[in-house]
């Protein structure tokens, strides 16, 4: 039996391949325009869970808004068929990811203060306890305010580790570490230790049984049989951290540095210039980015485990745990392995490339400077967006290419980008040292 469903396109809304049908081969997923509508709605969801996080704080902005109204009615099944258009729309969305994250490091910074380069315990304190994954800093500061004089314990989780470093989070003295590593140690951690969870934005993972009567969510994030929070009145999770036993004193391996804002990088940027001026520092590599459970991914630690002790390495998001617990020391005082934040602060980490082509007269591309990135979802997609509507090119990403790329569109990247996909750690970096 024919399934008419098969026969009618969705994008055009005529019968496949007859004399109505604009784009043959839209409708089969495959065509160009389809895909680029794909990308565009991926960086624009990344955008939309930025701009969640400054609204939370009360910060705004029309512009943001209406683009994200033009990218949603540009992806309607008939209205634009232009694939120029749309690789154009990509590059103005990585720009309004620029503004977005922008505008998300001011609602931040205003609020909690910018960070300051601090230390990590990665251990357990005795004591009950409570943690928090995601990337809600608004929902953590307000758990901290009403679990202050508890004795409950804060830990955080992944893409919170970097609200350590913020001034009005670190003031709380129940904040006591991080656990675990990124999103997707949830199940495994969450199992691990008897506390009361609350996830606070995208990557939480369906729930184990063991573990669902003590999680929360709050914000954006919902899961099945989990207890959601509306507004941040998080009594329950107290009461509920409450009834659990406590945890044992267990301090961890590693301490952790997260907190390297713009603001202290900058301070570096004049003893920086003379170490590469003096030829102590060789090069600057930005690793990090969404990370994720594929073998491919172990690519990113042996990489920075393998780059020469004069190269400087700026890491961000999750992607950051791959490597955050090496010990890289130093060049002159400048440390090797520099924290910037969330994936959000990818906002700073080009804030101090553009500063450091400022300082040595030149532009991002001329720097020794490139970016090894791997890309999981969403914000991923936004940020990338972002790095090359300013025009840089030969980013490495990984470990595969988004889906959604076909030949058509890795040519656009390859050709106006130089979009280079990652190999093997040895020999991509004997290629960038190189000069490849
Ligand atoms: Fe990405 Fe979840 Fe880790 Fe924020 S958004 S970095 S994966």
């Amino acid at each position: 039996m024919s399934n008419d469903l098969d026969m009618f396109c969705y994008q055009c809304s005529q019968t496949v391949g007859g004399k109505g049908c604009v784009v043959k081969g839209v409708c089969g997923k495959e065509a160009t325009v389809a895909r680029l509508q794909d990308n565009l709605l991926f960086a624009a969801k990344g955008m939309a869970a930025y701009l969640y996080h400054a609204r939370e704080l009360g910060y705004t902005d029309s512009e943001i808004d209406a683009f994200l109204e033009r990218v949603f009615y540009s992806t309607f099944t008939n209205v634009n068929f232009d694939t120029e258009d749309f690789v154009e729309l990509a590059v103005e969305a990585g720009r309004m990811n620029i503004k977005t994250m922008k505008l998300l490091k001011k609602a931040h910074i205003e609020t909690y203060g910018e960070p300051e380069p601090t230390e990590v315990q990665t251990g357990t304190v005795k004591g009950k306890g409570i943690i928090a994954t995601g990337h809600g800093l608004k929902a953590l500061g307000e758990l901290l305010k009403q679990t202050e004089g508890t004795g409950i314990n804060v830990y955080t989780h992944s893409e919170l580790l970097p609200a350590h470093g913020y001034p009005g989070l670190k003031r709380y003295k129940h904040l006591v570490g991080n656990l675990g590593k990124s999103w997707f140690d949830q199940k495994k951690l969450f199992s691990k230790y008897p506390v009361a969870i609350l996830g606070t934005s995208n990557c939480v993972l369906i729930p184990r049984e063991e573990y669902k009567d003590r999680m929360f969510t709050t914000g954006p994030a919902r899961l099945p049989g989990v207890k959601h929070i509306d507004g941040y009145d998080f009594t329950e999770v107290i009461e509920k951290a409450k009834t659990l036993p406590d945890l044992e004193e267990k301090t961890g391996d590693t301490i952790l540095k997260t907190g390297f804002s713009k603001s202290v990088i900058l301070s570096l940027v004049g003893k920086i210039k003379e170490l590469v001026e003096s030829g102590r520092i060789r090069h600057f590599f930005v690793v990090g980015g969404c990370d994720a459970p594929m073998k491919k991914n172990e690519y990113y630690r042996k990489f920075v485990q393998m780059l020469p002790k004069d190269t400087i390495i700026i890491t961000l998001a999750c992607g950051k745990f791959r490597i955050n617990d090496l010990d890289l020391g130093d060049i002159d005082g400048v440390p090797r392995l520099i924290d910037i934040g969330q994936c959000n602060d990818a906002i700073v980490g080009i804030d101090v490339v553009e500063a450091l082509a400022e300082v040595f007269k030149t532009s991002i591309n001329e720097l020794p400077l490139t970016f090894v990135l791997s890309w999981m979802e969403q914000k991923a997609v936004a940020i990338l967006w972002s790095l090359l509507s300013l025009g840089i090119k030969g980013i490495y990403i990984g470990p595969i290419l988004p889906a959604w790329i076909n030949d058509d569109m890795l040519k656009v990247l390859v050709d106006r980008w130089d979009l280079k996909l990652i190999g093997e750690p040895e020999e991509d970096i004997k290629e960038i040292l190189r000069g490849g």
